[in-house]
Formats: C-alpha cells, sequence, structure tokens
C-alpha cells in the first residue's frame, strides 16, 4: 500500500481549522488535526509546500520512520509550525493503521487502562457568583472536575472569561485585541474564588485554575502557598516556561500542584521539568507535540518520574486532535485528566466523530481508527477567516505574556 494523496483543508466552522486528510492506493483515508491558534496558514503552507509531496508513495504503515523523516529531515527542528504539521501526518497515518487493523488505536497503543477519561470543563464568568452558577452547571452535568476563572476587578477583559458559557474563544478579530494586566489585582481575586467555590460546592469537587503564564515563579509560589487550604487539583502554566528552571523557585515555595505545557512542541520543552519532578501534570497535546508517536514518547518519560497526563483541550483543537487525545488517554498508565471544552455546533457537524460525553467521563470512539472524519462539503462552506489571539499589557502600557 502505497499513499497516494494527501491534501490540507481550512474551514472555519465558527473558527478556524487546518486538517489533514490521506489517501491510500487502497482507498483508506485518514485524517490529521494541523490547527495552530492564529497562525493557522502556516502551517497549511508547511504542509502544501513542503511535506505533501514528500508523502506521495510512502508507505502509510511506516509510522515512525515517516516521523523520523519529517523531522530530521528538516534540519531546523521543533518549533510549533514544524511539529503541528508532523503531528498532523502522524495523527493521520495512526487513524490509517487502525482502519486497516480494524482496531480503534487505542487498542493499537496497549488498549485499555481505564473505563473512561476523566474531564475537565470550564466555569467562568465577570464575578465570583456568575462563577459559581457555571460551576453548578457542570455539578449537574456530572461533571467530577471544573476550571475556574473570574474578572479581575478594575480590569475590562480577564483571560478566561468569555461570552459563551460552554466553549471560550478568544482568538476573534482581524487584528489582536489589547488586554491589560495587573497581578496584583488578579492575587488578591483568586483566593476568594477559590473559598467561595470550596464554601458552595466541598472538597469532592476538582478545582482547577489557569494562570496562562502571567507571574513570576516568586509570585506563583505565593498564590500557590495561600491556595494550598482549598486543595486546588492544579495551578496551569503559573509562569512563561521557556525558563524551565524558573518551576524549582515555585516547588519551593508551595505544594500546590502544577501543570504545564500546553504550548510545548517536543520532549525537550518538558524534559527537565519532568526529570527534575518540577511539575506534577504535562499539557502538551497530541496537535502541537508531534502526533500520537511523540505525545507518546512525552507520557512515558512522565510516567517514569510521578509525572501524569493532562492534555490540552480547549476549542481551537479540532475534534480530530480530540479523538487521537481520547485513545492515547484510554491507553496511558500515567493519565490524569483532559481537558474538555465543548465545539460549537456547526464544528461538530463538519467533524462527525463517535467520542461521546457520560456522566464526567469522554469515551473514544470503538470504530476502526480514531473514529472522526470530515464532511469536505460542508467544511468548503466556511472559508478560512483571520483572527488573532489577544496581547496583553500592563496598566502603564507595557507588554506582558498573555
Ligand atoms: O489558543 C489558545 C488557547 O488554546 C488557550 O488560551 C486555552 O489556555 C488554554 C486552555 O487551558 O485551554
Ligand atoms: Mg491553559
Amino acid at each position: 500500500m502505497k499513499i497516494t494523496d494527501a491534501k490540507v483543508i481550512v474551514t472555519s466552522p465558527g473558527r478556524n481549522f487546518v486538517t489533514l486528510k490521506i489517501t491510500t492506493s487502497d482507498g483508506v483515508t485518514g485524517i490529521g488535526d494541523a490547527t495552530l491558534n492564529g497562525r493557522e496558514l502556516a502551517v497549511a503552507s508547511y504542509l502544501r509546500d513542503h511535506v505533501c509531496p514528500l508523502l506521495i508513495g510512502r508507505d502509510p504503515a511506516r509510522i515512525e520512520d515517516t516521523w523520523q523523516y519529517l523531522y530530521r529531515g528538516a534540519y531546523w527542528r521543533r518549533g510549533p509550525v514544524t511539529m503541528t504539521a508532523i503531528a498532523a501526518v502522524d495523527t493521520a497515518l495512526w487513524d490509517i493503521k487502525g482502519k486497516v487493523a480494524g482496531l480503534p488505536v487505542y487498542q493499537l497503543l496497549g488498549g485499555r487502562s481505564r473505563e473512561g477519561v476523566t474531564v475537565y470543563g470550564h466555569a467562568n464568568g465577570e464575578t465570583i457568583p456568575e462563577v459559581l452558577d457555571e460551576v453548578a452547571r457542570y455539578v449537574d452535568l456530572g461533571y467530577r472536575a471544573v476550571r475556574v476563572q473570574c474578572g479581575v476587578p478594575g480590569l475590562d477583559a480577564t483571560y478566561g472569561v468569555g461570552k459563551d458559557k460552554m466553549f471560550y474563544e478568544p482568538a476573534e478579530t482581524s487584528r489582536p485585541s489589547e488586554a491589560t494586566w495587573s497581578t496584583e489585582r488578579y492575587l488578591r481575586v483568586v483566593p476568594e474564588l477559590f473559598a467561595a467555590v470550596r464554601d458552595r460546592f466541598g472538597y469532592d469537587l476538582h478545582v482547577l485554575h489557569d494562570i496562562h503564564h502571567r507571574l513570576t515563579p516568586i509570585e506563583a509560589g505565593r498564590l500557590g502557598s495561600t491556595l494550598e487550604e482549598y486543595a486546588p487539583f492544579w495551578l496551569e502554566d503559573p509562569v512563561p516556561a521557556e525558563l524551565q528552571e524558573g518551576f524549582r523557585l515555585i516547588r519551593q515555595h508551595t505544594k500546590a500542584p502544577i501543570a504545564v505545557g500546553e504550548v510545548f512542541n517536543s520532549i525537550w520543552d518538558c524534559e527537565q521539568l519532568i526529570r527534575e519532578q518540577l511539575i506534577d501534570y504535562i499539557r502538551a497535546t497530541v496537535v502541537h507535540a508531534g502526533g500520537i508517536t511523540h505525545l507518546r514518547r512525552i507520557f512515558d518519560l512522565a510516567a517514569l518520574h510521578h509525572v501524569r497526563t493532562g492534555s490540552h483541550g480547549a476549542t481551537d483543537l479540532s475534534p480530530v486532535c480530540m479523538s487521537a487525545a481520547l485513545h492515547l488517554d484510554i491507553a496511558v498508565p500515567n493519565f490524569g485528566i483532559q481537558e474538555y471544552m465543548r465545539h460549537t455546533e456547526a464544528t461538530d457537524e463538519v467533524f462527525p466523530h463517535g467520542y461521546h460525553y457520560a456522566d464526567g467521563y469522554l469515551h473514544p470512539s470503538e470504530e476502526p481508527g480514531l473514529g472522526v472524519d470530515i464532511d469536505e462539503k460542508l467544511a468548503a462552506r466556511y472559508p478560512y477567516e483571520p483572527a488573532y489571539l489577544p496581547v496583553n499589557r500592563l496598566m502603564d502600557g507595557s507588554m506582558h505574556h498573555w
């Protein structure tokens, strides 16, 4: 069997998605997510112009060899664009392998290690009472874990607080919108939020929070130690993670569990964090970290060092990525939790899928392969729309991390 076609599909059913579709000489097809929020067309071009021509004639069964060919063959390794493109190829080839074998992909990864994939949803609101109502909604839906984000008094917009409730879409204008930030105000409100959530819902619910890279290590240590009495499940992305050493300082000052990795592209971004046990959860994901093949390598390293998984699952990762993530989540021994932000109805229609939510868990599809498809006719009705993620400034106008 040979690869006879590889094409890139860009569609925007509510938000932009890039999908790679590979076809073989036997007529089997596989798809992979290639969406990089705010830089979608760079990956589309990387695939169309540089990768698709190389795939034609290759044996689709050689997943590892193809991964190494694209990784080593680029010479300039890593980076979000390259690794997202490689991820798309890798995911599509796993989809094909599953279909050829007549098995869901998780069976090829060693089979089930659990009955379902525990997920967390996003409860957010401008005010703390609004967040509490949202948490109640998730609890009623059976969720065991909820991420809480609230507005910071005095700031006009805060990360994680959007107009939509079951999904959150920060990329929405043709130029980056500008938010303002105050660490002092933020550090005052988060303990109030956690206290209110614990007061109303008790301690059985897992409560998560995303700092979205905005603090310094010592500020994160201070916040973590303040929140310890409220037993956070994790504090996510406390600081920008280019400097892995920074996490040592956080660890010295708090026992709050730390999660990081949604912007990581390879094992080299988290090798020290994992080896030195500076984090508790690794949040790298299929689409941005080199596909199923490479993410499994990261998860295996993590398993050796008491680090569990907690893959990114925001709306800007397509149902193809979510489907692939679930096959890994159900199989790996060190699974922790999976983020689950629901997609819009339009997105779900363009990407029909067999995974489903029930009682706090997501369940991967039992169909051969990944169990997700793309309706190309429908996809063509939603052309690409330029959209950027926001940028963030301090009150005096200095650029800050978003
Ligand atoms: O594209 C950026 C989003 O994926 C990110 O802001 C979402 O931080 C995020 C999360 O934890 O889901
Ligand atoms: Mg995050």
